[in-house]
């Protein structure tokens, strides 16, 4: 094995789990009264359950008691659980497997880094929950990205110093948590959102082998 491992956020980096989060929030706005957009649920990538209920309320400045909000948490779970329940390999974004393959060829090891309690269910329905390392999901951090908790505890995971970690992440909190962290960062998503990202592609189908290749000769020569 190399001494250097890749970090991969879940939503938004593996598979599109923004759109089932979308259903299951508008419809917890739709029942407190919410406006709810598409606009609003972008807020909310990489963002905890929490506080994205948080987000939610302040579009309309709602307020409602504790007790409340931990029933809505406990619904908008059970209706985002029917969303990914029905999850299958089909999900997985273009480009994925081509990375994970590269990384397995070449014996680097590499960890999921999300903010989601939900992500080893994610896995194990699109079928990738075996070939990861190591799994760091929202029930092991205790700080939110950008905080660099969530990447720090995913190197130790694999035995990895964190300068010679690569992230593959599409929120911007993500980015500034790899930075932190001094790992280097690769944006998926808009270059222009993610610009203090290293690099920066539209969608991991745009990463070439001859590009990993690069990335793995700078990260061992960190
Ligand atoms: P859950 P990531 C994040 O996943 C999502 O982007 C974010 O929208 C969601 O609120 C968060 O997980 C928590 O998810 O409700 O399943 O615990 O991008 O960090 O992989
Ligand atoms: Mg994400």
């Amino acid at each position: 094995m190399k001494n250097i491992g890749f970090l991969f956020d879940l939503d938004g980096v593996i598979v599109d789990t923004a759109k089932y989060h979308f259903l299951a929030w508008k419809k917890t706005a739709n029942k407190l009264n919410i406006n709810f957009t598409q606009e609003h649920n972008e807020l909310l990538k990489g963002v905890s359950r929490v506080a994205s209920l948080e987000i939610l309320l302040g579009i309309d400045n709602v307020k409602i008691s504790e007790e409340e909000k931990q029933q809505i948490l406990v619904d908008k779970n059970e209706d985002y659980l029917e969303y990914i329940g029905k999850m299958t390999a089909k999900e997985i974004l273009p480009g994925v497997i081509m990375i994970l393959d590269f990384l397995e060829k070449n014996n680097i090891k590499y960890a999921l880094g999300s903010a989601s309690k939900n992500a080893p269910f994610i896995l194990k329905k699109v079928g990738l929950y075996e070939r990861f390392s190591a799994i760091v999901d929202g029930n092991d951090v205790s700080k939110a990205k950008p905080d660099p908790e969530v990447f720090f505890i995913g190197a130790k995971k694999i035995n990895v110093k964190p300068e010679k970690c690569v992230v593959f992440e599409d929120a911007i909190a993500g980015i500034d948590a790899a930075n932190a962290a001094k790992m280097i960062s690769i944006g998926v998503g808009d270059k222009a959102t993610l610009n203090k990202a290293d690099y920066v592609f539209g969608s991991l189908s745009e990463i070439s082998e001859s590009f990993m290749e690069k990335l793995v000769e700078e990260t061992l020569k960190k």
